[in-house]
Formats: structure tokens, sequence, C-alpha cells
């Protein structure tokens, strides 16, 4: 077989390399901490320690800075970053998206802690502004669900009962219940902070710097964009209305 034949040959058996994201479409890229019951276990305080959410943020804005993301926000070990329609980094290739972030995101991580972990990553898609908004206020009751369980079932072990006691008495529980039970072992479920409910949020602002031209002698503005840090996020339709409002006035600032 001649060297092109098997060239072509092997390149047509790289079956996704033409999966591309649809260009027109908001996306979201939503990555996960692969195994972190484990990898947390031992090294972080349960439920919820803020020397991971830092991690997090360092690894949320490792995309953000590298990949041109619009917004990002991480909750437990998950991250969302999105990106507007039109976004074509990679030729919008799915496989380069997924691997490559899940990468960056592993490496940025991992130096930041200095005990190697590893993401997974994957590719969500809407229609419009508000399908990315919903896929937001989705990920955020997530937030809220899971942080409210993870608190009653740590209590609960703290309380002394087992794995299986812990599950079983959480088991039957809607999120009034698990709220009643957590206020009855002494922790008020409005009073959880709010980065654990509700994610921390990266957003794009410029600022202004002044500076000096040494050339031409003058004092002078620089405009630097940089990431700010949204630790206490609105709830529910309010954090819609406070996203839909920093995308509005996204639109049309690219870097500097
Ligand atoms: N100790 C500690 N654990 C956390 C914290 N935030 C998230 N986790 C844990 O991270 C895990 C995230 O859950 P999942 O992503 O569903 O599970 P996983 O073990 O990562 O499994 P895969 O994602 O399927 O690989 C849960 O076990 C959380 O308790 C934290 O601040 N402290
Ligand atoms: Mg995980």
């Amino acid at each position: 077989m001649e060297a092109s034949d098997i060239d072509t040959r092997m390149r047509a058996l790289e079956r996704y390399r033409g999966l591309r994201i649809e260009p027109d479409a908001w996306t979201v890229l939503r990555l996960d901490g692969r195994a972190f019951t484990h990898f947390t276990a031992g090294r972080f305080a349960k439920p919820f320690d803020a020397r991971l959410r830092d991690l997090m943020v360092a690894a949320a804005r490792s995309l953000m800075e590298d990949f041109h993301g619009l917004y990002a926000c991480t909750h437990s070990d998950e991250i969302s970053v999105l990106f507007p329609p039109g976004w074509r980094l990679f030729d919008g290739r799915v496989e380069k998206l997924v691997s490559v972030s899940a990468g960056l995101a592993s490496a940025a991580f991992t130096r930041a802690c200095g005990s190697a972990a590893c993401f997974d990553s994957r590719i969500w898609q809407g229609e419009s502004e508000a399908d990315a908004l919903a896929y937001f206020r989705w990920r955020q009751q997530d937030a809220a669900r899971c942080a409210l369980h993870a608190w009653c079932y740590w209590r609960l072990r703290e309380q002394g009962l087992s794995v299986e006691a812990a599950v079983g008495e959480l088991a039957g529980l809607d999120s009034d219940g698990q709220r009643r039970l957590l206020a009855e072992m002494g922790t008020d479920p409005e009073r959880l902070p709010l980065w654990q409910r509700r994610g921390v949020g990266l957003c794009w602002e410029t600022v202004e710097k002044p500076g000096y031209d040494p050339l031409r002698a003058i004092e002078v503005t620089a405009r630097r964009r940089r990431i700010r840090l949204e630790m206490e996020l609105p709830a529910g339709e309010a954090y819609v209305q406070w996203l839909g409002g920093y995308l509005a006035a996204s639109k049309g600032q690219g870097d500097d």
C-alpha cells in the first residue's frame, strides 16, 4: 500500500474528526472533576472547602482566558463556560474543544493544587440567549439542591449515623424536609454561604489604569480587561435578569 493510501485510510478512520458544533448556537462547555468524591476525601473539608472553591476558580479562569469565554460559573466540582454564537475556536471541532478544555482545566487545577486532578468536558448548545440563561439557572438550581443535600448528609454523619443510615434518612425528604432537618440540627439553611448554594461567577470587566508614555512624555490611560469574581450571585429569576444584563453590556466589547 502506498504511503498516501494508508494516510487517507487511517485519517478516514478518525471517525469523529469532522464533528463540529453548530456555528450559530450559544455554546457552553461544562467540565466536571473526575472521581472528585475520592479525590476530595481527606484533602478538603466536608461538605465545602473554600480552598477547593479557589482551585475550581483557577481552572475556570484558565478556560475564560484561553478560550475567550463570555461568562463562567463554578460550583462543587463543575465549571460551565459560555460562548456566543459565531465562536469558532478550533473551527468548532468537537474533539478539539472537549479534549483541550479538559486538558486546560486539569492542568490549571493541578498546578494550583499540587496534586494531579482530572476533568471531563462536554458541550451544550442552545438556540437563543434565553436558552443560555435558562441553562445557567438550571445549573444554579443543581448547586442549591446539592449543597442542601450535602450539608444534611454531613451533619447526620457528624451525629454518628453510618453512610447507609444518613442516606436512608435523606431518601424520603424533599427540599423543604431537608431544610427543616438541617435547621433542627442547628444549621440555618438560609445562612449557608451563597457561593456554596449558587456558585461563583466569573465576568469580564474593563478597568482604566493610569500610566505614562515615555516616548510622548505624557500621562496616558490604559484600558485592560480582567476577570471579576461574583461571590454573591443573585438567585433564580434575579440571576437570569442579572446575567442577561451582563451579556447585553458585553456585546461589542472584545479584547483590547
Ligand atoms: N470535601 C469536599 N468535597 C467536595 C467539595 N465540593 C465538591 N465535593 C465533592 O465532589 C464530588 C462531586 O460529585 P460528582 O461529580 O457527582 O462525583 P465524582 O466523584 O466527581 O464522579 P464523576 O464526576 O462521575 O467522575 C462530590 O462527592 C462532592 O461531595 C468540597 O468543597 N469539599
Ligand atoms: Mg465529578
